[in-house]
């Protein structure tokens, strides 16, 4: 039986500099989705590599005093270390100026001059040099470059043409058909805008420089810097000679880029492929841009953080995991060194590092370390709980991965670790272990927490590979962690008898002093003593009334975007909101309903308190709480409230 495939990309990034953070989020997801895939069974390809050519590059290199090869070379290296030390397993690296890729080039725009999509003619227009994009005048913004706002250079040269226009209703048709070809849905509108508003034929080759792949048929000429790039998904699975590879892996099933380069992805790419006779990716999904202060992080701006950097700091799997969990995928999110931390703290250190550490303690002390049989027959409410709950979250991760929602799917595996870190609360070891008759009790609750743990660790195993593992070590399974597919993620794997081998914890907790507001000071993390944070912890006076930042730094509050709002029967004073937290939902219920109509809330960014105790309001669950500022006699409240331009999810500080 031939096994179902999966072809991923990424888009290959320009060596004009080298890579940050915002290249490590989208490679960091396509790297987890391709684990993932191999993980489910599926045969998985996973492309990335380097975009070398342009007017950019050669300009870089000749301020540089190289030559253009010598420098890719020098930058593309720093790719490669990089993707290795994130943990990115790649199929292929493709580099545009490779001898195979030149061939495709060549022959695909062979092809489409052959079938009469390709005619000479004269260009005369704008050009953005920093996005390798040609502009007419009627799209320039204040005479500059719509996507990025910098200035355009007036270009004027004989060219090649490609007659995008001929194939505009043909994308149109197949973008309606295939509901999946363009996603999210909010790009997909975006393009179709585009298109309606008429596509001009495109300009394919450049005279005035010649870092580029010549034109076959005139060496005058180089291509087009996205002509060439595009091709690139071809270039790795065989075209244009090897049909049998392009065959068992073309069209690709998904190709992941950032929003800014959608109309490449989803208008000029589909149109190439027309015109040369290929089928069309399946997917192209274009995601939000992480955010640096509430501003795209880009090379330009000077605004990037250096992964390399924040690796030596933190590790690499406190990054993976915070880019995969703390932003909704397909919207902007933010990037600041202040929720990195918190989120290591609180979802590695505490829930899913603790969990482990208490557990193996535990069996150590109860069992030496070994897992004990469960007793059969003896199954209480809150084993089948567990169990049921462990069942439920691996099918919602693969439904949801499959999605793409990649941060719903950590948020549902953290609800299981969470409930997990409840049973040993309520099943109580330690007390189980005082009396002889609860032996057989304390083994099955021990059994049960490690099992528990060895199927969170398969399926954390694609998003944080380093920690998976080092729990795979601890729990002293001894077949490998790389031979476990996901059929393994079902109940009763663990076998008794298993020597455990606790080690340390798998993830400190990191101590900072004084995180400053603006991210922008990039602080270094500052590992406290404890002997020092005594010292600290008696120098404090207390101070009636008055609390400390730390104190201050417990309230958890968090933009959240309404996306439903309705009365609640019997209780006049009360809505109840669906409201949007970033990378989750959540219903609260508000006594607000004196002063706000349901409609009058909609797409409203409100501030909610995001870790307060749930409690039910007239049988009503209601998971946080919402800010409003009221008049003395209550006679007039209003919600506080941010503007569209801070996204669910924000931190309020
Ligand atoms: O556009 N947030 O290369 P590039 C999220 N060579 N993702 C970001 C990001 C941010 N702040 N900044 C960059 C090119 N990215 C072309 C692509 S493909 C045939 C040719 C990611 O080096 C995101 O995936 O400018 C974005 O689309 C890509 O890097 C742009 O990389």
């Amino acid at each position: 039986m031939t096994k179902e495939r999966f072809y991923v990309t990424t888009p290959i990034y320009y060596p004009s500099d080298k890579l940050h953070i915002g290249h490590a989020y989208t490679t960091t997801i396509a790297d987890s989705l391709a684990r993932w895939h191999r993980f489910t069974g599926k045969e998985v390809f996973f492309l990335t590599g380097s975009d070398e050519h342009g007017q950019k590059i050669q300009r870089i290199a000749k301020e540089k005093g190289v030559s253009p090869q010598e420098y890719v070379d020098e930058i593309v290296a720093t790719f490669k270390q990089l993707w290795e030390r994130l943990n990115i397993k790649y199929d292929d690296f493709v580099r545009t100026t490779e001898p195979r890729h030149h061939k495709a080039v060549q022959e695909i725009f062979k092809k489409i001059y052959a079938n009469g999509d390709i005619y000479k003619d004269k260009y005369k227009g704008w050009y953005c040099t920093p996005c390798e994009t040609f502009w007419i005048e009627s799209r320039l913004e204040d005479g500059n470059c719509p996507d990025c706002g910098r200035k355009v250079e007036l270009v004027e040269e004989e060219s090649y043409f490609f007659k995008l226009s001929k194939y505009a209703d043909r994308l149109l048709k197949h973008i309606k058909e295939n509901p999946d070809f363009i996603r999210p849905e909010s790009r997909k509108r975006e393009m179709i805008n585009f298109i309606e508003s008429g596509l001009e034929d495109l300009c394919i080759s450049r005279t005035t420089f010649d870092w580029g792949i010549p034109v076959p048929i005139d060496e005058r000429h180089v291509i087009y810097v996205w002509f060439d790039a595009l091709t690139n998904y071809l270039t790795a699975v065989g075209y244009p000679d090897d049909r049998q590879v392009l065959e068992k892996w073309w069209p690709a099933d998904l190709h992941l880029v950032g929003k800014e380069i959608m109309r490449f992805h989803t208008i000029y790419w589909p149109i190439i492929l027309m015109a040369a006779g290929e089928e069309l990716p399946k997917t192209v999904f274009g995601h939000g841009w992480l955010l640096f202060d509430s501003d795209k992080m880009s090379k330009s701006k000077g605004n990037v953080l250096d992964p390399n950097a924040l690796i030596d700091e933190f590790g690499v799997d406190p990054i993976r995991y915070f880019l995969l969990r703390e932003i909704s995928f397909g919207q902007d999110g933010n990037f600041s060194r202040r929720a990195l931390i918190e989120r290591t703290n609180s979802d590695l250190a505490n829930d899913l590092g603790n969990l482990l550490n208490r557990t193996l303690s535990m069996l150590q002390k109860y069992n030496k370390g070994v897992v004990p049989k469960p007793e059969l027959g003896d199954e209480q409410r809150i084993d089948k709980e567990l169990k049921l709950l462990a069942a439920k979250t691996r099918v919602e991760v693969e439904r949801l991965i499959d999605r793409l929602a990649i941060n719903e799917a950590l948020y549902k595996i953290w609800q299981l670790i969470a409930r997990a870190n409840k049973y040993v609360d309520e099943s109580a070891p330690w007390t189980l272990a005082k009396d002889e008759s609860t032996k057989n009790r304390l083994g099955t609750v021990m059994y049960n927490l490690l099992e528990v743990q060895r199927i969170i660790c398969l399926l954390i195993k694609s998003f944080i590979p380093e920690t998976a593992a080092k729990i795979w070590q601890q729990l002293g399974i001894d077949t490998g962690l790389g031979q476990q597919t996901f059929d393994d993620t079902k109940w009763g794997g663990l076998k008794p008898g298993t020597a455990t081998k606790k080690g340390d914890p798998i993830f400190p907790r990191i101590e900072v002093e004084d995180e400053p507001e603006s991210e922008s000071e990039k602080p270094k993390t500052e590992v406290v003593k404890e002997a020092s944070k005594d010292a600290e912890k008696e120098e404090k006076t207390e101070v009636e009334g008055i609390i400390t930042i730390d104190d201050f730094a417990k309230v958890k509050l968090v933009v959240a975007q309404v996306l439903k709002a309705e009365k609640i029967k019997g209780a006049d004073r009360l809505l109840k909101l669906q409201v949007d937290l970033g990378n989750e939902q959540r219903q609260i219920v508000a006594g607000i309903a004196k002063f706000y109509s349901p409609e009058d809330l909609i797409n409203k960014r409100i501030i909610v308190v995001k870790n307060l105790k749930p409690v039910k309001l007239r049988g009503e669950l209601s998971q946080g709480m919402l800010l409003a500022a009221s008049t003395a006699d209550g006679s007039k409240l209003e919600l506080v409230s941010v503007s569209e331009s801070i996204p669910p999810g924000s931190q309020v500080k």
